[in-house]
């Protein structure tokens, strides 16, 4: 039995787009229908007929919902709940797909008392953003990490993990704050660095913008692929994971500095350990 027959998706960029896209091609028979605030991207989202149906205002969308999913940046959320709380049916489930869940889940649950609200993370992306960058087969094979509140009807949990293994995902419920501190460190420290280093190299006199660009094979390359990602997006997760990415960030400036006294010193034993725990590591996760 399929666990939701209307589905709502509020947000049609990469992510949401991908949601519609794989909801259509792997559950024919729900119902789809979406929203987007930007005028543009609804436009585009019918254009290349994203959904059933795309309405005009957030409302619209979810008079016959079962399930809502809030795909717009993480502190949007609240305000976009709020959008349309006045019209959600009385049984429907909110569920979301941001990258950090504790503010979330604050967010949801204050615009929406009383309401069934199981947040989830699927654990998938690209750099790329917008209605026309997403695709059906984003979350095949990721994980999609489901973060209810200790409250939450199991029943409700069951059905919005089961949506995601629907559509190729590989589900695990965590608790919201422990999720916050593992993904501070495998996804938000990442881009933060990937971020910091492609504004490093973009700012130096002694070397040129096209000597950077030339020579971006070193290693430089692979950074600037998620330096790409969505300005707001990475803006907000950052801000709204703000405890356990400072946490993170800490002990990556104490190893950072570890590491530059090594150098210093000629420590070539410290810098050799530390380069094949690493590639012992990388070699565990492909
Ligand atoms: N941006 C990441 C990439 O391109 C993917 C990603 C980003 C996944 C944020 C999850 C997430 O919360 O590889």
């Amino acid at each position: 039995m399929l666990p939701f027959s209307r589905v709502t998706v509020i947000g049609l960029g990469l992510i949401g787009s991908s949601l519609a896209r794989a909801i259509r091609q792997y559950m024919p028979t729900v119902r789809v229908t979406g929203h987007d605030a930007d005028p543009q991207v609804r436009e585009i989202a019918r254009a290349i007929d994203l959904c059933d149906d795309v309405t005009d205002t957030a409302g619209a969308a979810v008079t016959d919902a079962d399930l809502v999913v809030l795909c717009v940046p993480v502190r949007a959320m609240g305000a976009a709940a709020a959008d349309f709380a006045d019209d959600l049916p009385a049984d429907a489930i909110v569920s979301d797909v941001g990258s950090c869940k504790a503010d979330v889940l604050a967010q949801l649950s204050a615009a929406l008392p009383g309401r069934t609200i199981i947040p989830a993370h699927p654990v998938a992306g690209t750099e790329n953003s917008g209605p026309e960058a997403g695709f059906a087969t984003l979350f095949q094979g990721r994980w999609c990490i489901v973060t209810p509140p200790a409250d939450a009807d199991p029943a409700a949990v069951e059905r919005v993990s089961e949506l995601w293994r629907r559509i190729g995902a590989d589900v695990e419920t965590m608790e919201p704050a422990h999720h916050d501190l593992v993904l501070a460190v495998t996804s938000h420290l990442p881009h933060l660095i990937a971020y910091t280093i492609v504004g490093t190299a973009s700012d130096l006199e002694n070397v040129t913008q096209s000597e950077v660009i030339k020579y971006s094979a070193g290693g430089f390359r692979d950074f600037t692929r998620i330096a790409a990602s969505d300005p707001t997006m990475w803006r907000d997760v950052f801000l709204a994971n703000k405890d356990a990415v400072l946490e993170m960030l800490q002990r990556f400036s104490e190893d950072l500095s570890a590491l530059q006294r090594a150098i210093r010193w000629d420590d070539g034993d410290a810098l050799f350990n530390l380069f094949t725990r690493t590639r012992a590591i990388r070699r565990s996760i492909i």
